[in-house]
């Protein structure tokens, strides 16, 4: 897979492409990296990327010619008509089923704009997608751009150490996480749940089950409408909220 990012701060992607997952995918070669400047392909001898907005108003417009310039040539060094993602408050929400569907292909080119938007022209002409990474206002598509590259980095099988981190991962399973613990057994006077300690991983199993769905239904009820529970998760969740209802915690 390849992923280029065209950014005018491609510093603030040294540190993510080291580090981590996603740097451990990169340095393995199971993801190729690359991260293009705009301004290097500025042809006006002050090399400015951006200008004022036609109709006035506050803020600068990115001027398109720069950007037209770097996307005819990353698509040239890539040659495989990958689409091209502008990040941008007004694209869709980005969700992990999206992050799934982009780690299947061979990779695509990310656009991160800054200041008030881009040229629409460039984007008419250029783009194929646009995403949003949720509904704050952010000051560029910088932390979109990582934040897509790291959601689609990990479900490449061969990148997470354990196979089956990636289909656990919460909203790969449709609920949220059950809750983790490590030694020692008694913290600040907290004691780990009797059952983590049995041995007996079909108990276990069952208990981490039922606390996954109990969290959801307490804390992200919109989840569980898509979830599509089987019977053993249904039964699990009914104890959970009778349980919990009659105010015994759920342990
Ligand atoms: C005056 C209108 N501006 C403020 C609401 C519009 C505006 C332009 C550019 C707001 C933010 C940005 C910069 N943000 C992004 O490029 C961006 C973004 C975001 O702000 N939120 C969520 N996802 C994304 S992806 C790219």
């Amino acid at each position: 897979m390849r992923i280029d990012v065209v950014t005018l701060f491609p510093v603030l992607f040294e540190p993510f492409r080291q580090y981590g997952v996603v740097g451990r995918a990169l340095t393995a070669g199971a993801v190729d990296f690359c991260v293009w400047n705009p301004r290097d392909f500025c042809r006006d001898p002050y090399r400015t990327v951006d200008d004022r907005p036609y109709g006035g108003g506050p803020g600068m417009v990115l001027r398109p010619e720069p950007l037209k310039t770097v996307l005819q040539q990353v698509k040239k060094a890539r040659a495989d008509g990958a689409r091209t993602l502008l990040l941008t408050p007004q694209g869709q929400v980005f969700d992990h089923a999206a992050a799934v569907g982009l780690s299947r292909g061979d990779g695509f080119i990310l656009v991160a704009g800054r200041y008030e938007g881009i040229d629409e022209r460039l984007i008419e002409s250029e783009v194929d997608e646009e995403w949003s990474i949720g509904d704050y206002v952010l000051s560029g598509g910088e932390l979109g751009a990582m934040v897509i590259v790291d959601a689609v980095v990990r479900q490449r099988t061969g990148v997470l150490g354990d196979a089956r981190s990636a289909a656990q991962d919460s909203f790969a399973t449709g609920v949220l996480d059950h809750e983790h613990y490590t030694r020692p057994e008694c913290f600040d006077g907290r004691a780990v749940p009797e059952v983590l300690l049995s041995g007996d991983h079909e108990r276990i199993r069952r208990w981490r089950l039922k606390r996954a769905l109990g969290r959801t239904w307490l804390r992200r009820p919109d989840l569980l409408a898509g979830a599509g529970l089987d019977g053993e998760a249904e039964t699990l969740l009914e104890e959970f909220k009778q349980e919990y209802l009659q105010n015994k915690g759920g342990q």
